[in-house]
Parts: C-alpha cells; structure tokens; sequence
C-alpha cells in the first residue's frame, strides 16, 4: 500500500506542476536571465543571454543522451556571466516539486570561446555536489527538498566557485537529478557561461574530470535505483556516483 500511495503522489505531482530548471542566475546583487522557453527564438542572438538554450521543461532520462550535456537543444549564449573565484554564483529555479535525488554543479573549460565548444566533448569537473542531509533514502531529508518553496516562490541554490580556480571561460552546468520514480531517474540540466576573473592558478587533475554524458550510467546502483524498496526505507547513506569534487 505504501508503495501504490508514493507513487500516486508522485504521479500526481507531476500532474500538477510543471517539471523545471534554473531560469536565470545571481551574483551579489546582478541579476542575469536565463533563457525563456516562453520567449522568442530571437533571444539567441540577445546580447545578454547567458545560458544555452532549452526548449522543454521534461526531464531527460537517458543517461546516454547528448541532451545531458546542456539540455536540448543546448545551442550557446553570446554573454558571459563575470564572477571572481571564491565567489558565489546563485541559480533561480521556479518552483520546484521534486524532492528525492542529488544536486550537482559542474564546471567545463571552454578554452577561448564557449560559444564554439561542444558540451558533450568537454571535461567537466564537480565543484558542488548536494545529496541526503539526514534520515532514510526514502523520506528523509535531501536537499533537494530543503530547497523546494512550496509557497510556490523561486527556489534558490548558490554554490561557491573555488578560489584557486585559473581565470577564464567556463561553462557552469546545474543539474538536478530526481529519483522518486522507480529505476527511472530524472535529469535536469543547464548550462551557462562563466568568465571567472581572479590570480589562481589551480585546475584539477584528471581524477577530477568526466564526460557528459558517460559519467551517469544505468548500472550505477545510486542512479538506477528504486527508492521504496523496504531496504532504502531503512538506509540512511546515499553515495554520489562519479569524480571527487574539486574544491580548489
Ligand atoms: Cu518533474
């Protein structure tokens, strides 16, 4: 019975709201949009567009797919975000309904020019990686859910850039992953460009890096997995799959 009633509410969570993804970025106080998947086609060639481009709020759900990189259909954004390292950088989602799996932030050189690169080709590293805060896989607290409003408000998630990170061009990808339906997981990414300005000169090792996609796979335990069995009712451990994050 419990099993049916989960799935209910998550069936009918999904009925209710729209699925998601972050919509537009902070750091201090500036604000930079996003892309607007209400908006015109125009906004690609907009001088302030930040982020590359996604036509569709629904998850992905192949861990295969080349949309994981940035989403679909991914194209690049003419602005920068300009941040120093050490700095916070904030990304706005609108509300957000789901409240079981990891939260990652990821960071890709693009060498001189994001707009020229290709997601799927490049070496991402973790710089943020949130997962299960206390209690059960299944009902306790992720911060996943902490960072739902359900009074329906803009749901907030800032992450620290490094501070020993070399300055230069980086595409930053957010990425939510959700878990609540049965070995069926749920990815949502964006990707938008950085210029980090700072004097480091830190970069993580090869340890560090993956390919996107080819970091999640469906025979990964924590990925492929089916959070209302009596077992992760009981575990109270989740393990993010994939590199160490580089803390600079
Ligand atoms: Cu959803």
């Amino acid at each position: 019975m419990w099993q049916l009633t989960t799935s209910l509410l998550g069936f009918l969570a999904h009925r209710a709201f729209a699925h998601g993804g972050a919509l537009n970025y902070t750091v201090g106080d500036t604000w930079y949009p996003g892309w607007d998947i209400n908006g015109g086609s125009d906004q690609i060639d907009a001088p302030w567009l930040v982020q590359r481009s996604w036509t569709d709020t629904n998850p992905i759900f192949e861990t295969t797919n080349a949309s994981l990189a940035c989403n679909t259909p991914g194209a690049p954004a003419k602005a920068y975000i300009p941040i120093r390292a050490g700095s916070n950088l904030t990304a706005v989602y609108g509300p957000w309904v789901h409240t079981v799996g990891p939260m990652l932030v990821w960071l890709a050189s693009c060498g001189s020019d994001c707009r020229t690169v290709e997601p799927d080709k490049l070496q991402w590293f973790k710089i943020a990686e949130e997962g299960l805060l206390y209690g059960t896989v299944t009902e306790g607290e992720w911060f996943q859910r902490a960072f739902v409003r359900w009074d329906g408000g803009m749901s907030l998630w800032s992450e620290r850039i490094p501070e020993g990170l070399r300055a230069g061009k980086y595409l930053v990808r957010h990425e939510i992953i959700s878990l609540h339906s049965e070995n069926k997981p749920q990815f949502y990414p964006e990707c938008a460009n950085l210029e980090v300005e700072g004097s480091g000169d830190s970069y993580p090792s090869g340890e560090y890096m993956a390919k996107i996609p080819g970091v999640w796979s469906m025979d990964q335990p924590e990925i492929n997995i089916n959070i209302y069995t009596p077992e992760n009712m009981n575990r109270t451990t989740y393990k993010i799959p994939g590199p160490p994050v580089w803390r600079g």
